[in-house]
């Protein structure tokens, strides 16, 4: 689905041109919830590279960035966060010849992985006048773009329908400083992430009244564009 001219939405991916974007992976996140006592069964590597592989059937990318929160730990890299980390890259690397890491809070230590396998890491990266950060801090410098595209939010939608409420991965586009703002899902198969009708956000890119937001839903591969965020808390 085009949600502004050459940006497209292809499940949880963002298409630009020819790039792949897919935002939070939180690679390892399974392992680190074992550890706090949290039994999740370790089928998140299997799951992204499937979801992925659906995305690039039948497309070609020349290049894919990663939008932040490739791996979970913050500090120690795990055992399974580093081979599954490492095996992931290999995988968009048959495809694409080049991927880039726009770094997030949760990559403190991502260097060694980047280096082993090539993976160029930047703080904010740009494709024509689409600038691209993770979006847990606020840039001082947009180089002249006018659509910035974040992560790190998770953004999720609860819907009822009778007595069930289901929570869907969703997209969100607004603004941010006269600038249009697209806020990306994560890739996190493990998690929905946040109910932007009712929980806290995160990112200081929304921290402002998001009643004009376009909620964008995602379920089982589908998306689905929901309107603004001021009609569906009327419903
Ligand atoms: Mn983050």
């Amino acid at each position: 689905m085009e949600i502004e001219k050459g940006i497209k939405i292809k499940d949880l991916a963002l298409i630009v041109e020819n790039t792949l974007v897919i935002s939070d992976l939180h690679m390892g996140f399974e392992e680190a919830a074992n550890k706090q006592g949290v039994l999740l069964p370790r089928e998140q590597f299997e799951k992204t590279v499937g979801r992925l592989k659906s995305i690039i059937q039948g497309e070609k990318f020349d290049k894919v960035v990663i939008l932040g929160d490739l791996k979970h730990e913050f500090g120690k890299t795990s055992e399974t966060e580093w081979r599954n980390t490492l095996k992931l890259i290999d995988f968009l690397k048959k495809d694409c010849n080049t991927v880039i890491l726009v770094k997030g809070n949760h990559d403190v230590n991502i260097d060694a992985i980047a280096k082993k396998k090539n993976v160029e890491v930047v703080e904010t990266y740009k494709i024509g006048n689409v600038l691209f950060c993770h979006g847990h801090e606020l840039l001082e410098d947009y180089e002249g773009a006018e659509i910035i595209v974040i992560g790190h939010e998770h953004p999720a939608i609860s819907l009822r329908e009778g007595i069930r409420v289901e929570k869907f991965k969703c997209f969100l586009k607004g603004k941010f400083e006269k600038k249009t703002l697209i806020v990306m899902p994560s890739f996190n198969l493990v998690t929905t992430g946040t109910d932007v009708l009712t929980e806290r956000l995160l990112s200081p890119y929304l921290e402002q009244n998001l009643s004009e937001f376009e909620v964008y839903i995602v379920n089982e591969g589908n998306v689905l564009n929901f309107g603004r965020i001021k009609d569906l808390t009327n419903m």
